[in-house]
C-alpha cells in the first residue's frame, strides 16, 4: 500500500485548488497567488481557464515560489505597487480551525501572504483533509514567525515566558545556517502549550514584541476554505 495515503493527499490538494479557481476566478480579476503545493496545482487550473476561456487576470505573487509560477506559466505578473487592491486571493494554509483562523508559514512565506491576503476583498484557503481542524493545534503544533535576525534570541524568550511553549530558530535543511526568508528575516517555530483559544489575543501580543515582522497567524481573514476529502468530495467552510 505504499504510496496509497500520499496519492490520496495529492488528489484532494488538486479537488480543493481547481473547485476554488472554478469557483472565483472570473475575466478581468486582480488575483492574488498564494504559496506551497496545494497552489501549484491551483496555478495549473488557472492557467488551463486562462488558455480556453480567454480569461484576463492579473495575478499578484505572495513570494518568490509564487513569482516563479506566474512567470513560468506565463500568466499576467501584477504588483500591489499598480494593483493594491485585489478582487480575491487564492492561498494554502497549515492549519484552519473551524473559525477560519489559520495557521500559515510552514514554507517560510506568511508576511507577504498576510500582505496580499490585506489588500484582497476575499482570502479563500485551499488545502487536503489534513489541514481541516475544530481547534489549532490538532494537527500543526507550531506557529511561524517571521522575525529580525538579531531578534531571535530575545523574541524567542519572551514568548516562551509569556505563554509557554518551545520555540526553535528554524535551520536550512543541512543544519548549515538558519532559513531565510524573501525579505532576509529568519524565522521562529513556536510549538505552542494546548489549552490556548484567544488566538487573536495571542497574534496581537506577539506582533508587539520588537523584532517581530509577522506572524503565522491569520485571525478574521479568510471568507472560505475548500478541503479536498480522501473520497475525492470538497467540503467547504
Ligand atoms: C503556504 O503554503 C503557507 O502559508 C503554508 O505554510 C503552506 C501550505 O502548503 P501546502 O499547500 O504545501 O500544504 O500558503
Amino acid at each position: 500500500m505504499t504510496g496509497t495515503v500520499p496519492d490520496l493527499k495529492e488528489q484532494a490538494k488538486k479537488k480543493a485548488a481547481v473547485a476554488a479557481v472554478d469557483e472565483h476566478v472570473k475575466d478581468g480579476m486582480i488575483l492574488g497567488v498564494g504559496s506551497g503545493s496545494t497552489i501549484v496545482y491551483a496555478v495549473e487550473r488557472l492557467v488551463e481557464r486562462v488558455e480556453q476561456e480567454k480569461l484576463k487576470v492579473v495575478c499578484i505573487p505572495t513570494s518568490f515560489q509564487a513569482h516563479q509560477l506566474i512567470v513560468q506559466n506565463k500568466l499576467l505578473l501584477g504588483s500591489l505597487d499598480t494593483t493594491p487592491i485585489l478582487d480575491c486571493a487564492i492561498d494554502g494554509a497549515d492549519e484552519v480551525d473551524s473559525d477560519l483562523t489559520l495557521i500559515k508559514g510552514g514554507g517560510g512565506c506568511q508576511t507577504q501572504e498576510k500582505i496580499v491576503a490585506s489588500c484582497a476583498r476575499k482570502l479563500v484557503i485551499v488545502a487536503d483533509y489534513t489541514k481541516d481542524s475544530k481547534t489549532l493545534g490538532e494537527q500543526y503544533k507550531k506557529i511561524p514567525i517571521e522575525i529580525i535576525p538579531l531578534s531571535h534570541v530575545p523574541v524567542s524568550l519572551k514568548i516562551s515566558d509569556r505563554f509557554g511553549g518551545k520555540t526553535q530558530l528554524r535551520m536550512g535543511k543541512m543544519k548549515a545556517g538558519p532559513v531565510v526568508s524573501d525579505n532576509g528575516n529568519f524565522i521562529i517555530d513556536w510549538f505552542f502549550p494546548e489549552g490556548i483559544t484567544d488566538w487573536k489575543s495571542v497574534h496581537e501580543y506577539i506582533k508587539l514584541i520588537p523584532g517581530v515582522v509577522e506572524t503565522g497567524l491569520f485571525v478574521n481573514m479568510a471568507e472560505m476554505a475548500y478541503f479536498g476529502l480522501s473520497d475525492g468530495s470538497v467540503k467547504t467552510v
